[in-house]
């Protein structure tokens, strides 16, 4: 009986939990805490350093300069893209002074598996804005159909500017905002010859019911409790076992 009273509360504890989705960052050495691994220059004038004194995420991060008054910088390849999938491509961005002209994120569709050939696309994030602090910056895209790997760029226009926290995940909508009731279509409630108008219906009140649910849980939990902290001496009878399972699960 205490074996299927302890696994009956785990399944409970289970299900009445929040099951959250963790997206899966597709880049290596995001954060460059291992120096500049997986990371590789796209032109020979790129200056690309390891900062060990400035970071978002852990102690370090990658500064990139760039003299050229084109987009140059540092990139790396992801794999497993699929064309099915919504992807949040995010960073951060710090600008040294003299502030460069733009620095920003660039992700490179392609339609082989190894990103090698010739890029399908290039789409890019907002350039970070004049500022000697540390921003982020974020683009949200579908890759077009038959794209299957892409290369993750760190750019910078006639300046320096340190990036870290370089992400490329799935985009999965919050499943758990509140959507707005849908809007109902007013229809006159008529009893003999007298109409009730809509304003004179009585509405849901979404926030009492969230109250109301809340002390629901709150009860639940009390319950829980305080089997759990009834001494071993005292057995819970088959009876008392399933009233207590019954009150839990309603
Ligand atoms: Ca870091």
């Amino acid at each position: 009986m205490k074996k299927i009273f302890i696994f009956l509360t785990i399944l409970f504890l289970f299900c009445q939990s929040k099951i959250e989705t963790y997206a899966f960052n597709l880049v290596s050495n995001y954060s460059f805490e291992n120096g500049k691994e997986f990371w590789a220059t796209n032109y020979s004038g790129v200056l690309f350093d390891i900062l060990e004194d400035e970071a978002v995420e852990g102690t370090r991060s990658a500064k990139i300069t760039n003299n050229k008054t084109s987009s140059f910088g540092v990139e790396q390849i992801v794999l497993d893209i699929s064309s099915t999938l919504t992807y949040k491509i995010s960073g951060w961005i710090k600008l040294k002074e003299p502030y460069p002209e733009k620095a920003f994120l660039r992700i490179a569709w392609y339609k082989s598996f190894d990103a090698s050939g010739s890029q399908f696309l290039t789409e890019d994030t907002p350039v970070a804005t004049p500022s000697s602090s540390w921003q982020k910056v974020e683009l949200i895209k579908n890759p077009p159909v038959g794209i299957n790997s892409a290369k993750i760029r760190l750019l910078v226009v006639n300046g320096s500017a340190i990036f870290d926290n370089i992400l490329v995940e799935e985009f999965i909508p919050p499943s758990l905002t509140p959507t707005p009731p849908p809007t109902e279509t007013p229809v006159l409630n008529c009893v003999g010859q007298a109409c009730l108008s809509p304003t004179n219906f009585p509405t849901q009140n979404s926030s009492q019911q969230t109250h109301l649910l809340q002390h629901l849980s709150l009860i639940k939990i009390s319950i829980f409790l305080r089997f759990i902290l009834i001494p071993k001496q005292v057995k819970m009878s088959g009876w008392r076992f399933i009233m207590t399972m019954i009150l839990l699960l309603i």
